[in-house]
C-alpha cells in the first residue's frame, strides 16, 4: 500500500514538473523599454470579482438567481464554459492571474503569501506597453499586499480606490494612451449582504449540498451579494456604452478568482472551487453571444492580454495566450488544466486551510490528490469529525476520483 501511495505522490508531482523552471524576473526599472503606442492597441478592461461560483448566474444556467447585467454582457461576449482558476483562494489565484505563473512559481503558493518582489506583474507589462494603467476596487494581489501599491515599474499609473467610481472614470477618460483598467469587485466575497430579494425555499440547492434551512439562508445571502456584484457590473457597462469611441476598440473581460465560500467551493479543488465564469467581448473580433468549450486556466489571461495588445509574450510563463479562441471559439486551447491548494501561511497548525492538494482537470473528469488526512472532509472538517473511519492517504486519493 505504501508503494502505491508513493506512486500516487510521484504521479501528482510529475504532473506539475512542467512548472519548475526559473520564475520570470522583471527587468531593471531603469532599463525597461517603453514601447511606442500603436493606434490599434485595444483598451483592456478587466472586471474581476471575488468568490463567485461558475453556476451562480443567469448565463451559466441558474434558473433563479438575478444577474441581468451578466446576461446583457453574455449577449455581447464569448462565454467560456471551461474556465478554471489555478487555486481556490484569493492570493494564489490572483497572483497567478497577474503574473501568468502558477502559485508555486510566483511566490504566492500559500494563501496570504505575497508575489516575489522581483517578478513583473500585469500592470508592469502594460506600463511598458504604453498603456494608461488604472486599478479600481480590490487590487490585484501584488507585492504590496491586498491594496493597490506595488513597487517600481509595476505600480499602476493611477489607483482610484472605490470600485463604484470605475464607471465615472471610464465616462471621463480623455487620455491619449490606450486604457488598461483592472476593476476588482469585492462582492460576492463574504461578509454577504443580508438577503432582501430572494425566497430561500426557492433556492436551487446543488445535489452535493446538505439541504437545510441554514444552507438556504446562507445561499440567499450569497445570491443577494451576487446581485450586488451584478449591479456594479451594470454601472461599468453603462459607462462603456456611453463611450462608444472607447468601446469600439475595447477588450472587456469578466471573471472571478474562485468559487463561492460554500461547501466544496473556496478552499477546495472541486469544480465548485475552481471553475469560474468567464466572458469576453471585443467588437469586431469576438462573436457576440457565442460560447466556447475550450479549456483555459486563469494563468492564460496575462499572455492573452499581451498578444491582444500586440506585445510579445515572454518566455517562461505558465500561461498561454488563447487569443485564437477569442477569434474562433471552435479552436482548442488546453487538453488539461491544473490546480493547486497548498495551505495557509498565517493560520494555526491544523486549521481549515491546511489541506495541501493538487488536481488535474480534463474536459470530462477531475482527479484530486490530497496529501492531508483532513482532505476528504473539505472545509474545516476532517473525515473523522464527520463520523467516518480514519483513512490513509491512498484511500483519500482514491476517494476523490469523483468525476468533477
Ligand atoms: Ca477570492
Amino acid at each position: 500500500m505504501l508503494n502505491r501511495r508513493n506512486t500516487c505522490y510521484r504521479i501528482a508531482m510529475a504532473l506539475f514538473a512542467c512548472f519548475t523552471a526559473s520564475p520570470l524576473v522583471a527587468e531593471d526599472e531603469k532599463a525597461a523599454a517603453v514601447s511606442e503606442v500603436t493606434s490599434n492597441q485595444p483598451n483592456i478592461i478587466f472586471f474581476f470579482t471575488d468568490d463567485h461560483g461558475w453556476r451562480d448566474s443567469e448565463p451559466y444556467g441558474n434558473p433563479y438567481i438575478k444577474t441581468p447585467n451578466m446576461t446583457r454582457l453574455a449577449k455581447e461576449s464569448m462565454q467560456f464554459m471551461h474556465a478554471y482558476a489555478a487555486s481556490p483562494t484569493c492570493s494564489p489565484s490572483r497572483s497567478t492571474v497577474v503574473t501568468g505563473l502558477m502559485p508555486h512559481r510566483c511566490g504566492a503558493d500559500f494563501f496570504g503569501a505575497p508575489i516575489a518582489r522581483d517578478i513583473k506583474v500585469m500592470s508592469g507589462y502594460f506600463n511598458e506597453a504604453g498603456y494608461h494603467t488604472v486599478s479600481a476596487g480590490k487590487g490585484g494581489y501584488l507585492q504590496g499586499g491586498w491594496g493597490l501599491s506595488s513597487p517600481g515599474s509595476n505600480r499602476y499609473t493611477q489607483g482610484i480606490g472605490d470600485v463604484d467610481r470605475a464607471d465615472e472614470y471610464i465616462r471621463n477618460y480623455k487620455g491619449e494612451k490606450p486604457l488598461f483598467m483592472y476593476i476588482g469587485c469585492g462582492p460576492p466575497h463574504q461578509p454577504w449582504q443580508k438577503n432582501k430579494i430572494y425566497e430561500p425555499e426557492k433556492i436551487p440547492v446543488p445535489p452535493n449540498f446538505v439541504d437545510t434551512p441554514e444552507t438556504r439562508l446562507a445561499m440567499a445571502d450569497y445570491y443577494q451579494d451576487v446581485t450586488v456584484m451584478d449591479e456594479k457590473l451594470g454601472k461599468v457597462l453603462d459607462a462603456l456604452d456611453a463611450r462608444e469611441d472607447l468601446k469600439k476598440n475595447t477588450l472587456f473581460v469578466f471573471s472571478t478568482d474562485q468559487g463561492a465560500h460554500l461547501p466544496f467551493g473556496k478552499w477546495n479543488l472541486y469544480d465548485t472551487g475552481l471553475r469560474v465564469p468567464f466572458m469576453a467581448s471585443w467588437p469586431g473580433v469576438i462573436e457576440p453571444g457565442s460560447k466556447t468549450e475550450s479549456m483555459i486556466n486563469l494563468a492564460d489571461v496575462l499572455p492573452t492580454f499581451l498578444e491582444a495588445s500586440g506585445e510579445s509574450i515572454p518566455d517562461g510563463l505558465d500561461g498561454r495566450s488563447f487569443l485564437p479562441v477569442l477569434k474562433d471559439g471552435s479552436q482548442k486551447h488546453r487538453d488539461v488544466v491544473f490546480g493547486t491548494h497548498t495551505g495557509n501561511n498565517n493560520g494555526p497548525e491544523g486549521n481549515h486551510n491546511n489541506n495541501p492538494m493538487r488536481t488535474i482537470r480534463t474536459p470530462t473528469h477531475r482527479y484530486i490528490f490530497g496529501s492531508s488526512e483532513q482532505f476528504v472532509g473539505g472545509i474545516g472538517c476532517s473525515f473523522e469529525e464527520r463520523g467516518g473511519a480514519p483513512r490513509d492517504s491512498e484511500q483519500q486519493s482514491l476517494f476523490c476520483v469523483l468525476g468533477v
